[in-house]
This record gives structure tokens, C-alpha cells and sequence, in this order.
């Protein structure tokens, strides 16, 4: 079907969670709704926040900008604007506009009677981020363990908190999740290369002087039978990559939130429970 017929017919009222019609119209191609003004209205305040704390710090280098959280004898208070409480505004304000883009996605399912499949998947990055800013430094006892909103400062945050365990790597859950990174970037080059090839496959070899034609799917499912003797399937490589891709954002979340409130020694200790054993004595 045309995109524009399409939409003819898919551009609806109803669906909406919230507000009834208030807001169901669209600007141009953006669908708008009840969160899609919330996600403005965060993100706009949020933008302004994170300028009004360059402005008050000592550089405009774009690397060197920094937010920075409150200091960790504020413990779960509130902090003075410039001594962490714009840190504290600001992450209220990505939370915000994160959930609710969330949200104008379920609505936007809704409209078009699909799964909400992707909210979800993205769901699972905010909680990621929800654990990192939130639940960690609540279980810690203090904000100040949040990390801080700037490009070279976040990495700094990362290596520290990451030489206070000794040896990141040997975290259990951080490997998990690394490995499901890496298992998402095979499974994406292997699709991305598969669909490629087979719509667009270049010249025909029985005639180099015409483009082969676009493939029907039977040959995707014969290049991995042939190369490695089993085919997942159309359909099984996206749920493949949907379990990858989320897992590999859960157990970050895990290996973040596990540092500190569960074990605070470094890492590479926690593999003595191996030598441990009663077996060995
Ligand atoms: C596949 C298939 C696709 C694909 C891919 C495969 C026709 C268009 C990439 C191959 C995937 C396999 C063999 C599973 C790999 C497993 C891991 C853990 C990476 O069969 O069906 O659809 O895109």
C-alpha cells in the first residue's frame, strides 16, 4: 500500500491513554498526544537546565562541560541549584521525557493495532538508566553515587567506579551483558548482511551485463543451511535480536546495581567462592 493511502486510512482518532482527543493530531509527520507534549516539555526544561549549569561552570569546551550530582554528604537530600540540585532536576526531566516518549510509542501501537514490542525494548534502556541514576545511589545511601551529565566526565565516572572494584571484567553480570553486545552486533551484521545480499545482489552471474534480481526468502533460509547447516528464520532472527539487545541492556543494569549494594570488595575476589568449595579441602 502507498505511504499516503496508507496513512488515509491508519491516521485515526483513538488510542490515545490519556486526554481523550485533547491532544490526538499530528504536526506535519509527528504524531503529538498527551506525551508528546510532556515529552517536550522535559526535554525543553531539561536542555535549558543543562545550558543554565554550563553557564554557571568554568568552561564552554564541549568535552569539559560537566553536571555534576550533589556531594555524597548530601546523602538522599535535596542540594543547593549549583551544588547538585540542577543534577537532581535534570535527571527528573530525562526521566520524564524518556517515559513519556515511551508512552506516545504505546499510543502510537495502539493506533496502529501492532504489539507493543518496541515501548518495551525501550523500556529496558530506561530502566537501565532509571538503575544507574536512581536505584543505585538509593541503595547507597546518597545521590552523589549517581554519575555525571557530561561528555569526558561520564567516562572519568566509568573508569573510577570501575578501579574501586579492582577489575571491572571480572564482574559475573558485566560479562554477561558484554557478551550480549557483542552477540547483538553478530546477529545484526549477519541479518543486515543477509538482507542486503539477497535484495540487492548485485550483478547476475549468468548475465554479469544485468543486475540480479531481488531474492525471495527461500535463499536466505539456504545460505545458512549451506553455511552452517541451520536457519533461524525470518521471523526468529528479530526475536533473536530482541532477546539479545534487551538482555545485553538488563544485565548492564544488573552488573551496575549489584557494585556496592551487594558486594563491595573487587571483583576479582568474588571468584574465591571457586576456591572455596569444600570439595578442594
Ligand atoms: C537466518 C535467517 C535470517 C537472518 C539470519 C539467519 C532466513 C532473514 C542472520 C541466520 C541466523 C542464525 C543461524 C542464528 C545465529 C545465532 C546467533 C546466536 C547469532 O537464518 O532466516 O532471516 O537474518
Amino acid at each position: 500500500m502507498a505511504l499516503l493511502s496508507f496513512e488515509r486510512k491508519y491516521r485515526v482518532r483513538g488510542g490515545t491513554l490519556i486526554g481523550g482527543d485533547l491532544f490526538d493530531f499530528w504536526v506535519g509527520p509527528f504524531y503529538v498526544g498527551f506525551f508528546g507534549v510532556t515529552t517536550a516539555f522535559f526535554t525543553i526544561l531539561g536542555t535549558a537546565l543543562i545550558l543554565y549549569g554550563a553557564a554557571l561552570g568554568p568552561t564552554w569546551n564541549i568535552w569539559r562541560i560537566s553536571i555534576a550530582p550533589p556531594d555524597l554528604s548530601y546523602g538522599l537530600a535535596l542540594a543547593p541549584l549549583a551544588k547538585g540540585g540542577l543534577w537532581q532536576i535534570i535527571t527528573i526531566c530525562a526521566l520524564g521525557a524518556f517515559v513519556s516518549w515511551a508512552l506516545r510509542e504505546v499510543e502510537i501501537c495502539r493506533k496502529l493495532g501492532i504489539g507493543y514490542h518496541v515501548p518495551f525494548a525501550f523500556g529496558v534502556a530506561i530502566f537501565a538508566y532509571f538503575t544507574l541514576v536512581v536505584i543505585r545511589p538509593v541503595l547507597l545511601g546518597a545521590w552523589g553515587h549517581g554519575f555525571p551529565y557530561g561528555i569526558f566526565s561520564h567516562l572519568d565516572w566509568v573508569s573510577n567506579v570501575g578501579y574501586q572494584y579492582l577489575h571491572f571484567h571480572y564482574n559475573p553480570a558485566h560479562m554477561l551483558a558484554i557478551t550480549f553486545f557483542f552477540t547483538t552486533c553478530l546477529a545484526l551484521a549477519m541479518h543486515g548482511g543477509l538482507i542486503l545480499s539477497a535484495s540487492n545482489p548485485g550483478r547476475s552471474r549468468k548475465d554479469p551485463k544485468v543486475r540480479g534480481s531481488v531474492k525471495v526468502a527461500d535463499y536466505e533460509d539456504t545460505f545458512f543451511r549451506d553455511a552452517v547447516g541451520y536457519s533461524i528464520g525470518a521471523l526468529g532472527i528479530h526475536r533473536l535480536g530482541l532477546l539479545l539487545a534487551i538482555n545485553a541492556g538488563f544485565w548492564s543494569a544488573v552488573c551496575i546495581v549489584i557494585s556496592g549494594p551487594l558486594w563491595t570488595k573487587g571483583w576479582p575476589q568474588w571468584w574465591n567462592w571457586w576456591l572455596d568449595l569444600p570439595f578442594w579441602s
